[in-house]
């Protein structure tokens, strides 16, 4: 069977208006294996076979997803918007579940396409990119009062950067693709800055931060723009909504979208922090997120952005070290790249840290 009429045939297993006329790969998601769906009926969908060797749990995590969305959604027809297009939407399967596991143990699930967007690689200007701190911003201000108690942690210490440094460390000791060699003045730039990763998470410990509901994966192709206006549509990939600081949410979003280079560019003399957009994004974000963050969480903003760009770069060298398992790669090396940008913008954050105070 063909990959259309494969799909074609998981599809009969969901509750989808109209014929499937066709499927195909879609986005630049890391993580998960995405494809746009048309039919012949009136919506268009997306279906996506869920990363299980990194979600251990479907069924906690998509009631993450029906619950938040449901949540708000609600808020969304209270303030006289259309929940259709401004949160996501689970099809469920002919049975009622929210997923759908075939016959080789894979789980699928399928959201209504949200269309006339764009979701982008890179800010095309500080307008665009203040929207998107805006809407995530507002995304966390909207999630303030959610019930915390009742979100799965879908992915345990996911930005707990101790823990990620000790992984990084377990996996150059046991550097089972020999790459650590090749691989050593990365090495050097992480280690000089071990003291500096445990800041944020020391001062959640002594209580000096709070832990809000975070999205916890900020990038900008996680944010939908209106095609005309760029104004911010949806925030989409909610597998990480769980408890986090607000300071990773900001960095993350900083981190890949203030970066003047892709996240994968291999020539890393293009890489730097862009002021403008850092600027204009922290605009956005402190707007959206109104009165209720501290003093302190402002303050620890810009350390959000350094430490989260840190531990990316710990992440993707990590994979590296390791085979290239964890992130989706199209090419020899991309790991690796990836890793070069993050601490090549760790290093421009650095020279330009005075001028980023907030
Ligand atoms: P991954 O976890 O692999 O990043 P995402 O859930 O982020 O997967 O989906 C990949 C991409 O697909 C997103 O960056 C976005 O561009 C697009 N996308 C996801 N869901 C929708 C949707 N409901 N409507 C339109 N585009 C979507
Ligand atoms: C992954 O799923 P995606 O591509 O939006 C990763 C993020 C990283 C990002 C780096 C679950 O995000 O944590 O910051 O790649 N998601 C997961 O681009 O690990
Ligand atoms: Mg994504």
């Amino acid at each position: 069977m063909g990959m259309i009429e494969e799909k074609k045939e998981l599809l009969k297993h969901f509750r989808l208006e109209g014929e499937v006329i066709s499927v195909k790969p879609h986005g630049s998601g890391h993580i998960n294996h995405t494809f746009l769906v048309t039919t012949d009926g009136e919506w268009k969908y997306i279906l996506q076979k869920i990363n299980t060797d990194i979600f251990h749990n479907t069924d906690d995590l998509m009631e993450n997803i029906v619950n938040v969305t449901a949540y708000l959604r609600e808020r969304i027809i209270q303030a006289g918007g259309d929940p259709k297009r401004e949160t996501m939407t689970v099809i469920p399967t002919t049975d009622g579940r929210y997923y759908y596991i075939d016959v080789d143990g894979n789980h699928w699930r399928v959201y209504l396409l949200i269309e006339n967007i764009v979701s982008l690689d890179q800010a095309e200007n500080a307008e665009e990119f203040y929207a998107s701190g805006l809407a995530f911003g507002r995304f966390q201000a909207q999630l303030a009062d959610y019930p915390a108690e009742t979100l799965h942690e879908t992915i345990p210490d996911f930005h707990n950067t101790p823990k990620r440094y000790q992984a990084f460390e377990k996996a150059v000791e046991e550097d089972v693709c020999h790459r650590a060699e090749s691989v050593a003045e990365e090495i050097a730039f992480i280690r000089e800055r071990k003291e500096e990763i445990s800041i944020l998470t020391d001062l959640l410990k002594k209580g000096e931060l709070p832990l809000r509901i975070t999205h916890n994966d900020t990038k900008l192709n996680n944010i939908l723009l209106d095609a005309d206006t760029h104004e911010a549509v949806c925030i989409v990939d909610l597998d990480t909504i769980m408890p986090g600081l607000c300071a990773y949410d900001f960095g993350d979003a900083i981190r890949f979208g203030a970066n003047t280079a892709t996240e994968d560019e291999p020539d890393t003399s293009k890489v730097s922090l862009s002021l403008e957009l850092y600027k204009a994004y922290a605009r956005g974000f402190l707007e959206g997120c109104g009165v209720r963050l501290t003093a302190k969480e402002i303050e620890t903003l810009p350390l959000g952005a350094k430490t989260i760009t840190l531990e990316q770069g710990i992440r993707f060298l990590t994979d590296y070290l390791q085979g290239d398992t964890y992130y989706h790669t199209e090419r020899e090396g991309q790991n690796l790249d990836r890793c070069r940008t993050q601490l090549a913008l760790v290093a421009d954050i650095e020279r330009k840290w005075e001028q980023m105070r907030l």
